[in-house]
């Protein structure tokens, strides 16, 4: 139950109640971590300030565009002034411009390549390098992937390159920070109806497909993954770095 206790984190990709980091964030908090938020921009002030307001009046909340450095050394610079030390950070941040989303993978625009490449995959690297020095006690750094990195997901397209990077970066980023005893490791969890799948021509048949095909025969529920989160996240994980972790309902085993 208190897994987490004394533990400080960081939360980057809440969007609203459905999104994968609000799941890990309320397991985290259950767990007794205490936490700070960050959300992209304007829009989407007031539903972070309403579920974050949820964990206390005083939670710290900031924006940041992972994109922008400028953005990235302020939170860092005000998570050091509140808590003075950090152990956990959710990177659950992901974009592709939706064409590249639509059409065929071969149209890839370089913009599209890029802008995918730099939010979904620069920013763990840019975010773990302001994270590290506060992690003076070690820490958990955990990404958020899809099984679309290793497999063809039609139409998943660009973001399947982009999450083959992330995955790849989780690997040498767990390299760099284990001297300082800072894991870092990614969940890849089955789809999860959320504010990014919405909108993805067929997700309900892919909700469909995974039921039927998956060993465990039905989909991952937001809860499991905050299990998972509150797993990596604890001592009892100190020894996995530089893993991707399945929760997926058994789905990636599966060769037909
Ligand atoms: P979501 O829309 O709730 O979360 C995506 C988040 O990315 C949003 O909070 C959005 O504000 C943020 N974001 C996008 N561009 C940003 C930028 N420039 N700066 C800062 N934040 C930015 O959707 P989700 O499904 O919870 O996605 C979270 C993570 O989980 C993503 O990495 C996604 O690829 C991954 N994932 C999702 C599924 C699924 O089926 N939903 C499955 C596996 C992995
Ligand atoms: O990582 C994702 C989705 C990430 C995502 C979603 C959007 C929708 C809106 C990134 N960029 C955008 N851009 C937008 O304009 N998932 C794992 C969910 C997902 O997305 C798919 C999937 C699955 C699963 C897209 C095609 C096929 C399968």
């Amino acid at each position: 139950m208190s897994q987490l206790a004394g533990k400080l984190g960081i939360v980057f990709g809440v969007a609203n109640k459905r999104s994968i980091a609000w799941a890990i964030a309320q397991a985290w908090h259950k767990a007794g971590a205490k936490l700070a938020f960050t959300y992209q921009g304007e829009r989407l002030k007031e539903n972070v300030e309403e579920l974050a307001g949820t964990f206390g009046a005083d939670t710290l909340l900031m924006p940041c565009d992972v994109t922008k450095d400028e953005d990235i050394a302020r939170v860092f610079t005000e998570v050091g002034q509140k808590f003075g030390k950090l152990h956990l950070m959710l990177h659950s941040v992901a974009f592709a411009p939706k064409d590249a989303l639509e059409g065929e993978f071969i149209n890839t625009s370089r913009e599209a390549f890029r802008v995918a490449h730099d939010v979904s995959a620069y920013s763990l690297i840019a975010l773990a390098r302001g994270a590290a020095p506060l992690m003076t006690e070690g820490g958990s750094i955990i990404g958020m992937t899809y099984y679309g990195s290793e497999k063809v997901v039609p139409h998943y397209n660009v973001m399947g390159v982009a999450k083959a990077a992330l995955e790849s970066s989780t690997r040498y980023l767990a390299y760099d920070l284990g001297p300082k005893k800072i894991r870092v490791n990614c969940i890849s969890a089955g789809p999860v109806n959320t504010l990014a799948a919405r909108g993805i021509a067929g997700f309900t048949d892919m909700l469909k497909h995974y039921e039927a095909h998956a060993p465990l025969k039905r989909n991952v529920l937001p809860d499991e993954l905050g299990a998972t989160g509150t797993f990596l996240a604890s001592d009892g994980a100190g020894a996995i770095t530089g893993q991707i972790i399945y929760v997926d309902c058994g789905y990636q085993i599966m060769g037909m």
